[in-house]
């Protein structure tokens, strides 16, 4: 007999990974299929890679691990294989062509479900508490959000629309917050669907520290500029300065100056840059300079972590910054509902108990922190997902962006990526050691 909570869990799986393939056909389906197989970018991958890779990883994981069921198409695991292939080579592959890769897709999705009808969500393997089936389906939304990204890149007519996010809340008052010295619960041993990297649970001890209540935005940034802060070494790391110099970099990406006055182009609209939105198109070196030009820093991704979960009052670390409840429209801008960041102040109800603003959704934020394993840290269910990338390479972002469904953003997810990359959706907001006299 299937216990209640098991059918609740096969319920949800389901409805998560229905959820993201029909993210992925809007993506897909808005464009034509010269767009599909064309490469928009050298930093990403052509539409109909990244759409038969997502139909390649459920086959391996779900179809053939969990289902023990016989491969689709032994053939193509290479050509689908993110290690095999730089991004820049892959238009160059005998790929499947829109039409087999959409068939393929779906075919598989149909094994998928079947394989989820009749497994067991129990027990210590791979399809325990339906981790297999979440995994596949933030994977989806992972390179749904990437489809984002190249949809930014591409040039031409807009073909994404959505409504505009809630309009800017109360002025930022305090547009600072205090987070008390002490320790916390940083990543998670009980959250199901957690990723190897957000695991084990594990106590930070954090010096008292200061925030920003709200991630940093355009109007900021231009101030900087204003400021001659792209001009000055001062305000960057020597390898920041370096890429600066080598690209010729002015601005965030996809601004365009004219006069006094900044534009940008957003999924191919051109627009007034708004001055309350939270800035993003920035890269780890540019939020750097911004941070140590304003006398701040970036956070710690404990920092961060703490400022987003830490309940003053019961000293324990929350799912995310307003309690313990899944994301909902009033939390936070999350799920491509909004093809834009939300103005600060935008978000009242998502607030942490310390009252600081739009930490999950928006921008991804930029932080201090390399990627690097927790302690205790195991690799699972593969260690091409986090482990080969720990180091000082990347760079933490934390948060998760307009673009990030839901399912593949808490306060414990961790994103990383290379400091000097700008096509994201990432901004960032700084922190500062607390002043003498300021307790
Ligand atoms: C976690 C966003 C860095 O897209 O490279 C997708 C997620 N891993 N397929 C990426 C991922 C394998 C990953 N990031
Ligand atoms: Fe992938």
């Amino acid at each position: 007999l299937v216990s209640v909570d098991e059918s609740r869990l096969k319920e949800r799986a389901a409805e998560a990974m229905t959820t993201a393939r029909t993210r992925t056909r809007a993506l897909t389906d808005v464009v034509d299929d010269s767009d599909l197989v064309r490469q928009h970018s050298k930093l990403m991958s052509p539409l109909v890679w990244d759409l038969a890779h997502i139909g390649s990883q459920e086959e391996l994981w779900l179809v053939r691990d969990v289902g023990g069921r016989q491969p689709l198409r032994p053939d193509i695991d290479d050509l689908y294989d993110a290690f095999q292939h730089p991004r820049a080579d892959r238009p160059a592959l005998p790929l499947l062509g829109p039409a087999e890769a959409r068939a393929y897709v779906s075919e598989v999705r149909d094994k998928a479900f079947d394989v989820l009808a009749h497994a067991a969500l129990t027990g210590r393997d791979l399809a325990s508490n339906g981790f297999a089936f979440g995994m596949i389906a933030q994977h989806e939304q992972q390179h749904d959000e990437t489809m984002l990204a190249t949809h930014q890149l591409r040039v031409g007519d807009p073909v994404l629309s959505a409504p505009e996010p809630p309009p800017r809340g109360e002025d930022p008052e305090p547009d600072e917050v205090i987070v008390p010295g002490g320790r916390f619960t940083m990543g998670t041993s009980v959250e199901p669907w957690a990723l190897d990297n957000e695991r084990p649970a594990h106590e930070v001890d954090v010096d008292t520290f200061v925030i920003d209540a709200f991630p940093v935005t355009c109007g900021q940034f231009a101030a900087f500029i204003d400021a001659g802060g792209y001009d000055d070494p001062h305000w960057w790391t020597p390898d920041g300065w370096a890429y600066r110099g080598e690209h010729g970099i002015r601005a965030p990406r996809f601004w365009l100056a004219d006069g006094d006055a900044w534009w940008r182009r957003r999924f191919g609209v051109i627009e007034r840059v708004p001055d309350d939105e939270p800035v993003m198109h920035v890269s780890w070196h540019e939020a750097h300079a911004y941070a140590k030009w304003a006398g701040k820093r970036l956070p710690t991704e404990a920092e961060w972590e703490k400022a987003a979960r830490w309940d003053p009052d019961t000293g324990a670390s929350r799912r995310y910054p307003w309690g313990d409840a899944d994301p909902g429209a009033e939390h936070a801008n999350l799920g491509q509902r909004h093809l834009r960041p939300a103005p600060v102040g935008a978000y009242p109800a998502g607030a942490s108990p310390l009252g600081v603003h739009q930490l999950i959704g928006d921008v991804w934020e930029w932080t201090a922190s390399s990627f690097a394993g927790y302690p205790g840290f195991v690799a699972f269910p593969y260690r091409e997902y986090s482990e080969v990338f720990f180091g000082t390479k990347y760079a933490v972002l934390r948060g998760g962006s307009f673009g990030t469904d839901a399912v593949a953003c808490r306060a414990t997810f961790r994103n990383w990526d290379f400091p000097i990359r700008r096509q994201i959706f990432a901004g960032f907001r700084c922190a500062r050691d607390i002043a003498a006299g300021e307790r």
